[in-house]
This record gives structure tokens, C-alpha cells and sequence, in this order.
């Protein structure tokens, strides 16, 4: 079973960073949406507790977190390739400051800018979760200029090199490094209201989102969370039991570890036994009563193990 299928929800931007991607590989997939707040309990069984979006599926096969997710789709489907200009190793890196400190910042800015509007249940919990414990969403207002005038500067250097190209970040061809600046325009253009407006001040940047919205996202069929939930119990991984003999942490196969996103606001831990370790990415075997026992991939940059977790 090589269908891929995607947990995620239609406001979130990270899934829209992975349903551009797989509109850049014109790929078919199949779409399930998830609760924007916790309780997610058709997506725990398949992650051991990751609750974030979005999440991959391919039979029993998770991938949690968009890192891990892109990374899986350029190894099984390597063409067109995420990295027509031949540059790799760059755009992971570039990945750090788009996820990282770049999508922070917008996050901030559409949380402040839309805090009367937002369900005091979900400010509370994104607020918990991406600001911390002692910060909450309206604390942002005040800090609202100075995160417009960090995300001007940026949209300065993308409008630049989208001036000297022409047409795409790196080149003359469509790939992750545009992905990883395109989702971050989507979500101040569609959730701040003051989006449109700001991004109007980038006319190389509006033309690059014309052409990335006009290429999709592949092929999409919708699927009920329980026929995932099936496919995931009727399948076995594909992964093969394997660790780097070189590993840093000494990690050996079958051991018991946990993964935590690193400087993240309180996901829980995901345990279980290590399947697979490399440099960039491990797979750990978790089992549930409703779908047996599944294989959760997660990135290693960004995440800590632990071992012996309990
Ligand atoms: N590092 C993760 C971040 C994912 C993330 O933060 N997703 C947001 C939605 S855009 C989320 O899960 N928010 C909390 C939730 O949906 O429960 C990735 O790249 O996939």
C-alpha cells in the first residue's frame, strides 16, 4: 500500500507548506482532516502522542513533522525533484530559519493582530504552545510593530531574489526553497488582515504566489480517518531495521527511546523501540490497540532522544 495520505487541517500552514509540495511532485493523494485542538483521537493511535500538523501516512508508516514528511516524498517520488537547481544541503538549512524563527514571527503577528476574533480555547492552547507559559496571545499587541517590520526585512530578501531570477528562489524552476517561503506569504495573506496590504509592497513576491497557487496540490481525494486507521492495522512497515554503526548517542536497534521536539511548549514525548537511526532522520515501532503496531519517523535536527525514557 503506497498511497500517501495526509492528516491535516485546511488552516494550517505547515500542512499548506506539504500540500504545495506535493502539488510540485503533481502527486496523487489522500486527505484527512484532523481537529485544529486537542483531543485528535483518530490521529494519537497512529503518532504514540505527536499531536501536531501535519502528519504522514503511508499504510503503517508515519512521518510527523513537515521536515520528515518532505524529506520521504523527495526519496520515494524523486521526480521533478524538490531540488532542481542541484542545491541540497542549502535549502535543509534554509529550512531551519523558515520553520524556525520566520514562521515564529508570523505566527505572532497573525495571533496579535487577530486576538478579538480568536476562541479563548484556541488562543489559550496556541498560546501555551507557541509562546510559552509566560506569555499570553495579547501580550502580543504591543509587539506588533516591530514583528511587521522583521517580516518587511525578510520579504525584502525574498523579493530580491525573485528580482534577480526572475522567476523562483534559486532558478528558473519551482522547488522546496520556494515552498519554504511560499506557506509563510499563504498564512499572513489569509489569516492577517492586514496581509493582503503588506505583501502588496512586493510585486516579484505577488507574481511568484500567482504562479505557485496555479500549480496545485497535486491530486487530492478525501478519506474518512477510519479507513486510515484501517489501512494502518492491515499494513506492515516498510522500514527496514537498520542503525548507523557511527551514531553519536551509542543507539542500538530495539532499545527503548523517546523523542522531544526541542524547545517546543510542551508536546508530549513519543516512546518506543528504535527501528531506525541515520543522520537525519530515526523511526521508532509504537503499538495501539487500534491499529497494532506502526513505525513513527521523526527528523533528528530539531529533535532530542532520550533513552531508557521510562
Ligand atoms: N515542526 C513541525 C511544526 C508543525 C506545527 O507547528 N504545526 C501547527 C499547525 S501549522 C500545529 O500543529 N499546531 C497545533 C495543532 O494543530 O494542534 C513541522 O514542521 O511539521
Amino acid at each position: 500500500m503506497n498511497n500517501v495520505i495526509l492528516h491535516h487541517y485546511p488552516q494550517s500552514p505547515v500542512s499548506e507548506k506539504v500540500r504545495v509540495a506535493l502539488g510540485v511532485k503533481t502527486l496523487p493523494w489522500h486527505s484527512v482532516i484532523i481537529p485544529r485542538l486537542p483531543p485528535k483521537p483518530d490521529l494519537m493511535p497512529l503518532t504514540g502522542g505527536y499531536r501536531r500538523a501535519p502528519v504522514m501516512q503511508i499504510g503503517a508508516d508515519i512521518y510527523c513533522d513537515s521536515q520528515c514528511i518532505l524529506r520521504e516524498l523527495e526519496r520515494r517520488f524523486p521526480t521533478p525533484s524538490f531540488f532542481p537547481s542541484g542545491e541540497e544541503g542549502l535549502v535543509w538549512s534554509l529550512s531551519r530559519w523558515t520553520d524556525g524563527e520566520l514562521l515564529d514571527i508570523a505566527v505572532r503577528q497573525v495571533l496579535g493582530a487577530t486576538v478579538d476574533e480568536l476562541s479563548a480555547d484556541f488562543a489559550r492552547d496556541r498560546g501555551r504552545l507557541y509562546l510559552g507559559p509566560r506569555q499570553t496571545v495579547r501580550d502580543l499587541q504591543a509587539d506588533l510593530p516591530h514583528l511587521t517590520d522583521q517580516l518587511r526585512g525578510a520579504f525584502t530578501w525574498l523579493e530580491g531574489s525573485l528580482r534577480r531570477t526572475g522567476a523562483y528562489v534559486l532558478g528558473s524552476e519551482l522547488g522546496l526553497g520556494d515552498v519554504l517561503f511560499y506557506y509563510i506569504a499563504w498564512f499572513l495573506r489569509v489569516r492577517w488582515p492586514d496581509g493582503a496590504a503588506f505583501l502588496a509592497r512586493f510585486p516579484a513576491v505577488e507574481a511568484w504566489e500567482r504562479a505557485i497557487r496555479a500549480r496545485g496540490h497535486g491530486d487530492v481525494q478525501t478519506m474518512e480517518s477510519a479507513v486510515a486507521l484501517d489501512i494502518a492495522a492491515e499494513s506492515q512497515t516498510e522500514t527496514p531495521e537498520k542503525i548507523d554503526p557511527d551514531d553519536p548517542q551509542g543507539l542500538r536497534c530495539g532499545q527503548r527511546v523517546g523523542v522531544v521536539p526541542v524547545g517546543d511548549g510542551g508536546d508530549p514525548v513519543v516512546c518506543g523501540r528504535l527501528r531506525y537511526a541515520d543522520r537525519v532522520s530515526l523511526a521508532l515501532m509504537i503499538t495501539d490497540p487500534r491499529v497494532g503496531e506502526v513505525c513513527v519517523h521523526f527528523p533528528r535536527v530539531g529533535y532530542r532522544v532520550t533513552r531508557d525514557p521510562d
